[in-house]
């Protein structure tokens, strides 16, 4: 009896044991992304062989729609266990691409399909010439192509995909990354290795890994790849270096991204040997004129450039006197036969005027609205300074009506943490997106998103939103197993800028780990809260630009002596014995005229400012009443110990995970979320440290000391930071 009792329990054990091994399943470094296809439950997936045992193609197939068969293949034999089979003919169940006129079964959907934008698509279950079918029907491959992802998508999030009825279309025309890599390889502001690219190999030698990069791409409906640094060289306009921009182009292609350069100003002159690069001298125009040509030679889809002019000590046009609409001409006239587009970044400040970097960009800008070209797009940060954990939107977003802007985000984490931290961005690009501008002169709601997208104007312009990429050379391609969702957050924005962030973040987990429903909530409450800790450790209050010198990760509050005024914290948190925060208000520097009346009225009087801006537009009192009622010292502290908190309840609801998630992963993002409450921490003691040292005010009761002195956290250098 005793045997039989421990054998059963020995038994038990066993079965636990084998269960708890194989429920996280097997271990994952995260190269598959929210691509991983896992097999569904047994009944699920015998439901969708039967389905989705085979998959038409339409007859004349070109690279998209066999780039949207094969992901179907793979993405059904991984759900369903059993690889579909491809065909042509119409018989039995199965998943049909669909173009107008190509299958009579289907000639009913035809209007429908041909009504939907590039890159639209519909996905229908219905029966057509007999059979049960799941229709993937659109205008164009391209749609085919960002139509098969989304059906797969659909089966990994809980659609019922008996019964679908779906459309969607890309709200903007660009969907675009923006790589800052370097042709040697490194990546400014990039935590996740060396560049994809490797410049060195192409075109000879082609990574499988462009495949894969432009898989995920394509699956998020991106369509535009920058593939260098911003900082640019003029080399990489250089003939004998095209031909591995061209190679890379041809990886790109069947998964529908057009490739984009970063080019050098100064390029006529250094790379063409011309004297100058003065947009006014007719050989800089030809010189601009033949180089374009050329690439579409190579390239005939080629999809333009991007600019970085006059800013942080990049040529432009200012060099010869001239404005930044007459700089880009050139570039624009070469380009526009081409069908190319030229993306001018407005991010820019001056070399000579310190007065308030946030108005800067708008004055450089706004007084020559509507002198761009027709194939401009000016590229516009979120944010008047520089992708701060939070900034107001930028005041350019409506002030300029008769000028196609585009948004610039930044997915690669430089000022929230790098890769160490976890920050999913998806909140803080709804914050800007939904945030009303209240600019006059349109359709509808002014939203800074519905200024972007075009359907504030309604007049078919040219639409962008940009993200600065955060992939690299590392196996799991962000560095970090949660920065694969800052690029996803940002691919499905730049479809559809009204998607919530919420939603985004539970298709993300629901696609990137199998874990059952408590913790897949569990995952995306701990994701949604993340930014705002960030932000409660680093920048509270609408503090901004305290992180340290060059490398931008630790905190740097006290840095005064830099050569430049605005390159020091200093010089945006002003806090001395009497105050802090910088006044942007009238009776300061009056950068909040750059907005609407209304909200210029709103964030000119500290009372009517949500808190979470106070200190970017307010110089205030210490002993200022905050809304929830407490003094602004003590309620600055408040924030920095709340993040800290909210550090160590992310790892307290992480360590939940263990044995849920597998291990491999799991044990990744608890070393990386350990590390990010030591520098929570750190902020924390740092920033309350420096202040104490400028207010000379007592800590609150029951406030803990910084660990350490001042003086300590001064002399704390990191060495080698990426
Ligand atoms: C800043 C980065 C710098 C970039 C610059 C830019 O620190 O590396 O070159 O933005 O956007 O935030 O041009």
């Amino acid at each position: 009896m005793r045997h039989l009792g421990s054998f059963l329990l020995r038994l038990l054990g066993g079965l636990a044991t084998a269960l708890l091994i194989s429920a996280p399943g097997r271990a994952e470094d995260g190269y598959q992304l929210w691509l991983r296809y896992a097999a569904l439950p047994q009944a699920e997936a015998t439901a969708l062989s039967r389905q989705a045992g085979r998959v038409l193609l339409p007859p004349k197939a070109g690279a998209m729609a066999q780039a949207a068969a094969d992901e179907l293949e793979r993405g059904i034999a991984g759900l369903s266990g059993r690889k579909p089979v491809r065909g042509s003919t119409w018989q039995g169940p199965a998943v049909v691409l669909a173009l107008p006129g190509q299958w009579s079964a289907l000639q009913l959907l035809d209007a429908d399909l041909k009504a939907l934008r590039e890159g639209g698509y519909v996905l229908r279950t219905m029966t057509a010439g007999g059979q049960r079918v799941t229709v993937i029907g659109a205008a164009s491959e391209r749609g085919l192509l960002y139509g098969s992802f989304a059906w797969l998508r659909a089966l990994q999030t809980g659609a019922d995909v008996a019964r679908l009825d779906q459309r969607a279309e890309p709200k903007f025309v660009w969907r675009m990354l923006n790589h800052w890599d370097n042709l040697d390889r490194t990546v400014e502001r990039g935590y996740a290795g060396q560049s994809i690219w490797n410049w060195w190999e192409l075109p000879d030698m082609r990574s499988t890994r462009y495949r894969d990069y432009a898989r995920a791409n394509a699956s998020l409906g991106i369509n535009g790849v920058v593939l260098n640094n911003v900082n640019s060289k003029p080399e990489v306009l250089a003939s004998d270096w095209l031909p591995k921009v061209a190679a890379i182009a041809e990886e790109l292609r069947p998964y529908g991204q057009k490739v984009f350069l970063s080019v050098r100003f100064s390029s006529p002159k250094e790379l063409g040997g011309l004297p100058n690069s003065d947009p006014a001298n007719p050989a800089v125009r030809a010189w601009w004129q033949a180089k374009v040509d050329e690439v579409y030679r190579l390239i005939p889809d080629f999809g333009g450039f991007l600019v970085k002019a006059n800013s942080e000590g990049q040529p432009g046009p200012h060099d010869y006197g001239r404005t930044h609409a007459e700089g880009a001409a050139p570039m624009a006239d070469a380009l526009r036969p081409h069908g190319g587009l030229l993306v001018w970044r407005a991010f820019v400040y001056s070399e000579a005027d310190a007065t308030d970097r946030a108005k800067q960009a708008y004055q450089q800008f706004v007084p020559w609205d509507g002198q761009f070209a027709s194939n401009v797009v000016v590229q516009v940060k979120n944010g008047a300074i520089d992708f701060q954990p939070r900034e107001p939107f930028h005041p350019m977003f409506g002030a300029m009506p008769k000028t196609q802007l585009g948004m610039e985000f930044q997915i690669t984490k430089e000022y929230l943490g790098f890769a160490t931290h976890l920050a999913y961005l998806g909140p803080m690009y709804e914050e800007v997106l939904r945030a009303d501008t209240h600019q006059p002169g349109g359709n509808g709601p002014a939203t800074v998103a519905r200024i972007l997208d075009g359907s504030f104007y309604g007049d078919g312009r040219v639409t962008m939103m940009a993200g600065v990429a955060n992939v690299g050379s590392e196996r799991n391609w962000s560095g970090s197993h949660f920065d694969q969702a800052n690029w996803y957050v940002f691919g499905r924005m730049a479809w559809d800028p009204e998607l919530k962030s919420d939603a985004i973040a539970r298709e993300w987990v629901q696609q990137t780990f199998s874990v059952p429903q408590p913790a897949r909530e569990s995952i995306v409450q701990m994701m949604q809260g993340s930014r705002e800790a960030v932000v409660n450790y680093m920048t509270p209050l609408g503090l901004h630009h305290l992180m340290a010198t060059s490398h931008h990760y630790g905190p740097g509050l006290w840095v005064s002596e830099l050569a430049r005024p605005e390159w020091n914290p200093v010089y945006y948190h002003r806090a001395d014995k009497s105050g802090i925060g910088f006044d942007r208000s009238a009776r300061g520097s009056q950068a909040v005229s750059q907005y609407a009346p209304a909200v210029a009225a709103r964030w000119g009087q500290p009372a009517t400012t949500e808190p979470e801006l106070l200190l970017w537009f307010h110089h205030l009192p210490w002993d200022y009443k905050l809304p929830s009622g407490q003094a602004l010292w003590p309620g600055l502290i408040a924030h920095y110990d709340l993040g800290v908190q909210q550090v160590a309840a992310m790892r307290a609801r992480w360590a939940q995970l263990q044995g849920v998630i597998d291990p491999e992963r799991f044990a990744d993002v608890a070393a990386r979320l350990k590390a990010q409450e030591r520098d929570a921490q750190w902020w924390r003691d740092a920033s309350i440290a420096y202040f104490q040292s400028v207010n000379g005010l007592p800590l609150p009761a029951g406030v803990k000391p910084p660990a350490l002195k001042l003086e300590d956290y001064k002399a704390h250098k990191l060495h080698y930071a990426p």
